[in-house]
């Protein structure tokens, strides 16, 4: 069987990502967790291409190590699971908006580590994190608006896309934001989503703390499913 190799459920925002892929499909995939940046988790990359990195999908003696190759190689090795749109015009949208939050967004990845069971209240963002908070809801309305009339998610059915904008939407219940009506729906789809509820309960049943993603705030903690 393919194994998964993934972080903290906290706090592991490229982790979640193809492992809500793997849940919502089912796949036949062992789900490897191990805490980021401990001895175990290094040792046990050392061997692997992934630059001391999670998530990690090991096929035999085959590696990919990065979310959305992970996620489009079990897409064709599963191809009931359907990776991307079938569209070609909606497939091309849906990768340009992967790649664009795979290579941006690094203001609010800062200032808003995703941290599943705390919430800061009253901690703002910089106007720049609320400028790519603006343009991540720019990008949710145009793929509903265009794309998403046969389904909830942003291009109608589940896709790459939604893996990749799941762990945004996170960081969201983190520290408040205002959201406009597509985007706040579309939240909730994802918040409503079986996998990703059973992503957040597995985040409870850590105890582990990850500093680099802790903000220097006062937080308390979010009650068990309470979204
Ligand atoms: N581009 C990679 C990013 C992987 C990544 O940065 N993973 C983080 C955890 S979320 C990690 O392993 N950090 C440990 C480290 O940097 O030492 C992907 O999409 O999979």
């Amino acid at each position: 069987m393919m194994k998964l190799l993934i972080g903290n459920h906290n706090y592991s925002t490229w982790s979640m990502r193809p492992w809500l892929f793997v849940h919502y499909h089912e796949l036949p995939v062992e789900v490897i967790c191990m805490e980021l940046f401990s001895d175990d988790l290094l040792q046990t990359l050392e061997p692997h291409f992934s630059d001391g990195k999670v998530p990690l999908l090991l096929d035999g003696k085959f590696e990919v190590w990065d979310s959305i190759a992970i996620m489009e190689y079990l897409g064709e090795r599963f191809p009931e699971s359907a990776s991307w749109p079938t569209n070609r015009e909606a497939r091309a949208v849906a990768r340009a908006v992967s790649a664009e939050m795979h290579s941006s967004f690094s203001v609010l990845r800062e200032e808003a580590p995703m941290n599943i069971r705390k919430r800061f209240p009253g901690y703002e963002l910089s106007k720049q994190a609320l400028k790519e908070v603006s343009r991540i809801q720019n990008i949710w309305r145009h793929c509903r608006n265009n794309y998403g009339a046969n389904g909830p998610w942003l291009f109608g059915d589940f896709s790459i896309a939604d893996a990749m904008y799941a762990p945004v939407v996170m960081r969201f219940r983190s520290v408040q934001v205002d959201l406009d009506e597509t985007s706040q729906n579309y939240c909730n789809t994802i918040n409503q989503c079986e996998s990703v509820i059973r992503w957040i309960d597995q985040a409870y049943q850590e105890q582990g703390v990850v500093d680099a993603d802790e903000i220097d705030w006062p937080g308390e903690s979010i009650p068990p499913r309470s979204v």
